[in-house]
């Protein structure tokens, strides 16, 4: 038995992906409700009016809105964000189906625009506040700890038109005001918080997509990140004297990358992509100061970063207590001519012939997630979590209403098996939850196709659906794992 006693099983999601009620009680829109659905193969779009006031739209990473554009939502457009899978008004439904597989913590995220509509306001809505309080009472009704992310790609659409995003450098007080308020509200409610969900895709998808981003697009992805270390930073302080029982934490995108032959030049160009896209935000957050090979990261795309000497005194100062990532896949890196692509939503590069691939192109690598746990233990020395792992796929409802997914069973008893590993191997591992615990809308697609749960919903791509919450065959699988903490699988 290699699970601790007290391991922390449960499963996870975020408010933009799961609440709708995107115009309820207040609420704000954030970016994610002027983006459309889209598919494996076709990205998602951010809408806008032009200066004209005629309709466009923009594929939803990197690129920016043309001069005078306003966001908008144009009517023959599909938003899934909107609705979600209607978490706002069926929490208590789900929580008591969380509760009957057993979880021990849900991870779920605090809408911005929920607390603050525009995001520069003084002062919170008060409908915003008492529906997590809501959320947290349920929770606690059945012992189950939450683990809150602050931000989790929402921030709200206010602040991206008229302050330009994280690239001004006044967000980060806004976000500081949003992290105090939920430490204050929440105080004693949630002791586990994340300050920034995937906190490194800014830079990773610029080499992600493949489209060869411009030196100027690495330089606001530099600027953005910087901007949000910091607020990260003096989030956890702050955090941690409203409560000093609060344990925050970071959360990567954690990839492991593998070079594709042994030529010296790919072992060398897999480790610097590891330094780019992983120890770059994690040793900014966990050590607090930029790594060594910063400088050059910065010099290969002519980065100019304003760093003040205040910023660097708060990295020092607010450095995480946990290391926290995401874990669906394994990418391969090379100096060479690739033959075999891989094709998918954020899957470019050369195909691995020793995995096999899911229906998305996301490479299926248990072995990966051990690897991954024991660099990163090794690096940080510091307790760590898997808030994110599994397999987005096609599920079918048979006629009698069940739902059998032995492929999802898989995934799972594989990577429950290569953390079992990484723990025996003496990796400080406190917890798992499963992304997407419940069906929601993909972040990447916007598909609801691709699903994730334990339970099913019934809302479909094309909008329909009646909300119906159903078990998977994988939900009664689960709660075994839990009740038997990780030896039955
Ligand atoms: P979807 C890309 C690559 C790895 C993780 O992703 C990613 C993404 C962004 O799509 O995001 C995380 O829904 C993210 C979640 C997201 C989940 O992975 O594209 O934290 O919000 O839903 C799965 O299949």
């Amino acid at each position: 038995m290699t699970f601790p006693k007290d391991f922390l099983w449960g499963g996870a999601t975020a408010a933009n992906q799961c609440e709708g009620a995107w115009n309820i009680d207040g609420r704000g829109p954030a970016l994610t409700d002027v983006t459309t659905g889209g598919s494996k193969d076709t990205p998602r779009y951010v809408t806008f009016l032009d200066q004209d006031g005629r309709p466009g739209k923009i594929p939803a990473h990197g690129d920016v809105l043309p001069e005078g554009a306003a966001y908008a939502v144009l009517e023959d457009e599909w938003y899934p964000n909107h609705d979600g899978i209607d978490f706002y008004h069926h929490y208590k439904e789900d929580i008591a189906l969380f509760a009957e597989m057993g979880f021990k913590t849900f991870r779920m995220s605090i809408s911005w625009s929920r607390l603050y509509p525009k995001g520069d306001e003084l002062k919170p809505n008060p409908k915003g506040i008492a529906f997590y309080h809501r959320v947290f009472q349920e929770l606690r009704k059945y012992e189950i700890e939450p683990l809150v992310t602050i931000w989790h790609f929402d921030t709200p659409l206010y602040l991206e038109e008229h302050y330009g995003g994280w690239k001004n450098r006044e967000l980060i007080a806004f976000y500081e005001r949003f992290a105090k308020t939920c430490f204050q509200e929440f105080k004693g409610l949630v002791k586990y918080w994340l300050t920034f969900n995937e906190i490194n895709n800014t830079v990773m998808f610029l080499d992600l997509l493949g489209n060869n981003a411009s030196d100027e697009a690495y330089q606001n992805a530099y600027q953005c990140l910087h901007h949000q270390f910091v607020a990260s930073a003096r989030a956890v302080k702050i955090g941690h004297a409203i409560d000093p029982q609060n344990k925050i934490g970071c959360m990567i995108c954690g990839i492991t990358f593998y070079p594709l032959t042994p030529d010296p030049k790919d072992i060398l160009e897999n480790r610097h992509h590891w330094e780019q896209n992983i120890f770059y935000c994690g040793d900014v957050q966990c050590k607090g100061e930029y790594g060594s090979y910063a400088n050059r990261l910065w010099k290969a795309h002519h980065v100019n970063l304003e760093i003040s000497d205040q910023d660097r005194k708060d990295l020092k100062e607010g450095t995480v207590d946990l290391y926290t990532f995401s874990y669906y896949m394994s990418t391969i890196v090379t100096t060479h001519k690739v033959d075999e692509k891989v094709g998918g939503n954020f899957s470019a590069g050369a195909k691995n012939p020793y995995l096999t691939y899911s229906d998305w192109g996301w490479a299926l690598d248990p072995d990966g997630l051990t690897y991954y746990l024991e660099i990163i233990y090794d690096r940080y020395h510091k307790p760590l979590m898997v808030v994110e792992n599994g397999i987005g796929a096609f599920d079918r409802v048979e006629e009698d209403g069940s739902i059998h997914d032995p492929y999802r069973i898989d995934y799972f008893r594989e990577h429950i098996k290569a953390m079992d590993t990484a723990i025996e191997n003496g990796v400080d591992l406190i917890g798992f939850t499963p992304w997407g615990c419940i069906d929601l809308v993909s972040a990447g697609t916007g598909e609801m196709r691709k699903r994730y749960g334990f339970i099913y919903v019934d809302k479909n791509d094309d909008g329909t659906g009646t909300y119906t919450r159903s078990k998977k065959d994988s939900f009664y699988w689960y709660k075994d794992v839990i009740a038997s903490n990780g030896k039955k699988r």
